[in-house]
């Protein structure tokens, strides 16, 4: 059968993990339309051995596709989305333009794919930050109720783009390039991602916070955090520090979380064993160790989460998302 994939953003760094994301899992691609602006209209990307002309997103419509897969940033989801999802296209955006939407769903499949309907036609893909906790959360809520979360992240610069690697690896070189910071980001941390809030916040920040409770469904859990940047490849990490309903065990979260799908634990201190970005990179699992009591108050837990923001923070969670609509026969 028939099965036009459209990818909106595909020569960005998620987008172009999109590309080798679909080719990986043999999602049944018949025809690849990479879409981007005008500017890069004409170039030529590869997928699966072919290779396929970038078109424009007008140009894209008119080719029909089954699904698009955008992650162009927000201001192309908030002009091309709806008109995608006229056309009768299921959307599934990266960008955070439709996350916080009340008609739109916030989906990571192994926690709420039971929310979707045939007739969600743009669904958001959470952000990075967010999926790698909330895939920790959510069996953890299930089992003990999370009443409180305080995260702190150590974000990769691969989450900001192209530039801010390109600026990285200038810095190390020696080489005056294109900044993509305010700040040098080599042997250095940034304590803002995205722009700041009226309430000290930054975005980043707030998106953990309002995002986390969309996903899991429940309001009443209370998140605050702060996001940094950091000079490092490969992934995202989280400290977390989590204060639940009823009494647990470091031994019986291990446990829980290992039979968690999507999650490895990695938690062996005695044998210096506890997840690394580089050891989650190019990964789809999240990983999670130093899971330890809060000695300072009861029914609290400090873990750290580890994820390769570029697939399970985002490629891949988008097309687990496509997977799903796929096997219900929703698109395609
Ligand atoms: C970041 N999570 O890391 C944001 C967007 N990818 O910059």
């Amino acid at each position: 059968s028939i099965m036009k994939v459209a990818v909106v953003g595909a020569t960005g760094l998620v987008g172009s993990k999109m590309l080798q994301v679909l080719a990986e899992r043999k999602f049944p691609v018949t025809e690849l339309i990479p879409v981007a602006s005008a500017r890069s209209a004409g170039k030529e990307v590869e997928f699966a051995g072919k290779k396929y002309k970038v078109v424009t997103p007008p140009d894209a419509i008119a080719l029909r596709p089954d699904v698009a897969l955008f992650s162009a940033g927000g201001g192309t989801s908030l002009e091309w989305a709806p008109k995608f999802a006229e056309a009768g296209i299921t959307v599934v955006d990266n960008s955070s333009a439709w996350r916080m939407d009340p008609t739109k769903k916030l989906v990571v499949p192994e926690v709420n794919a039971q929310v979707l309907t045939p007739e969600d036609k743009i669904i958001a893909n959470p952000n990075c930050s967010t999926i790698q906790m909330v895939m920790v959360l959510d069996p953890l809520h299930k089992a003990y109720g999370v009443r409180r979360v305080v995260v702190s992240t150590y974000q990769s610069v691969t989450g900001t783009g192209v530039k801010a690697v390109n600026q990285l690896m200038d810095e190390r070189n020696g080489v005056e390039g294109e900044k993509a910071y305010p700040y040098p980001i080599d042997l250095n941390v940034l304590p803002q991602i995205d722009v700041f809030q009226e309430n000290g916040y930054t975005k980043e920040e707030m998106k953990m916070v309002n995002e986390t409770k969309k996903i899991i469904g429940d309001d009443s859990i209370r998140v605050t955090a702060t996001t940094v940047r950091i000079p490092v490849m490969g992934g995202h990490s989280e400290s977390v520090n989590v204060e639940f309903e009823k009494d647990c065990e470091p031994v019986a979260i291990r446990r829980l979380l290992g039979q968690t799908p999507g999650v490895t634990v990695v938690d062996d201190p005695a044998n210096l064993l506890y997840p690394m970005p580089r050891d989650a990179h190019e990964k789809d699992d999240v990983f999670v160790g130093r899971i330890r009591q809060d000695e300072t108050q009861p029914r609290t837990v400090n873990l750290w989460i580890v994820a390769d923001n570029l697939r399970k923070g985002a490629a891949t969670n988008a097309v687990q998302i496509a997977e799903y609509l796929l096997g219900k026969g929703w698109i395609g």
